[in-house]
């Protein structure tokens, strides 16, 4: 291993001339030596070969309440960058959160800009005097989590989302679902709201492609928004799978569209996924919608059960893929020599607005 002793070590490790087994092999290292210091979190979707360092694996939500129970300075978050906020407005503000490369962002968060979030409120606002309740998937921007959190909504997952929603409908007439239309389209139907008391919200369009009419008859708002992986499983896809393999059960996430989901067996948050296809008897066949690197590592690890991915095409997470090993290294060798890069820091306004909407959802 190279000597930890001056700045000139920390170049990106890109620039170097490192091969992918040297990179395996100083981060071994570097984990044992800051083993005091630093929890690596590993989110379901990211690649083996950054799974295999992680000390907790899980979901979003489950890695950032990891990060809040533990002391150690420094967290490293495989996984993209709203969930490495959540995890520093869960943590004390002596600890530092680290996205090991900046660029692992999420299109759908990206999706639901500030003025465009402002702007829909304004025109909802005036449309209507029922009481909006605005509910945000925990996948988005600490800032959108703010600003449900300031008009007194909530954050919820893929896991809880039903019972945030029903808790809304106490709260008030109106639901305003961000930022991805399909998990509340999926929830609120499962709920018994129809279709037809739905309406999208599409910000590219003058307020929204709606009329005032159209927002005083809905019941529920959804924002348009979406998870580029999960939009891209198909009805067909489920139809070819019922054809090839008529024993297999189809389990989808509830980020795929209406049509997929209603055409599934099964829907449910990743880690409703990885419960049923864990529990499951030995022989059992999944045609799985989700994210690849968790699909394969499944079928890895349950070699008595036939695991498939649902699409035959390659549905990658490309955003969480950027976290690669050479990314990690480059992290831990900046914290072994306490100067941390790509440190992920919420202003305290956001945070403590943010912290009333997940406080909210955490009493829900
Ligand atoms: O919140 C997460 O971690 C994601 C991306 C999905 C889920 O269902 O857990």
């Amino acid at each position: 291993m190279l000597e930890l002793q001056t700045e000139e070590y920390l170049p990106l490790i890109a620039e170097t001339e490192l091969s992918d087994d040297d990179i395996i092999l100083e981060i071994t290292e570097l984990k044992k030596k800051l083993k005091d210091e630093l929890l690596i979190l590993g989110h379901h979707y990211q690649h083996d070969d950054i799974i295999r360092f992680a000390d907790v694996t899980g979901d979003s939500l489950a890695l950032a309440k990891e990060a809040a129970k533990i002391t150690k300075p420094y967290i490293i978050f495989c996984g993209v960058h709203f969930m490495a906020e959540t995890a520093d407005m869960l943590t004390s503000n002596s600890q530092q959160v680290i996205l090991p490369d900046l660029r692992a962002g999420c299109s759908m968060a990206d999706m639901a800009k500030d003025s465009d979030i402002e702007e829909c409120w304004d025109f909802l606002t005036a449309s209507t005097t029922e009481k909006i309740i605005p509910i945000t998937y925990i996948n988005c921007t600490a800032s959108l989590k703010a600003f449900v959190g300031k008009n007194s909504g909530a954050i919820c997952t893929s896991s809880n989302a039903r019972k945030v929603i029903e808790w809304a409908f106490k709260e008030g007439q109106k639901l305003l679902f961000f930022p991805d239309q399909h998990l509340g389209r999926n929830t609120c139907f499962e709920m018994g709201v129809p279709l037809s008391e739905m309406v999208l919200y599409d910000p590219r369009k003058f307020n929204g492609g709606l009329t005032s009419e159209q927002i005083k008859k809905a019941k529920v708002i959804l924002w348009y928004g979406y998870c580029s992986v999960h939009q891209g499983f198909t009805v067909s896809q489920i139809e070819n799978v019922r054809k090839d393999h008529p024993n297999m059960k189809v389990i989808v996430h509830p980020e795929c569209n209406f049509e997929v989901v209603r055409a599934s067996d099964l829907n449910g948050s990743t880690s409703y996924i990885i419960d049923e296809i864990t529990k499951a008897p030995s022989g059992s066949e999944f045609a799985v919608a989700t994210e690849i690197n968790l699909v394969n590592r499944l079928a890895q690890k349950f070699t008595d059960k036939k695991i498939i991915s649902l699409s035959p095409y390659q549905c990658l997470c490309t955003t969480m893929y950027r976290v690669r090993p050479r990314w990690l290294l480059s992290a831990m060798r900046a914290i072994a020599l306490k100067k941390p890069i790509n440190v992920i820091k919420v202003s305290p306004d956001i945070t403590k607005y943010s912290i009333l909407a997940l406080d909210r959802m955490m009493n829900i």
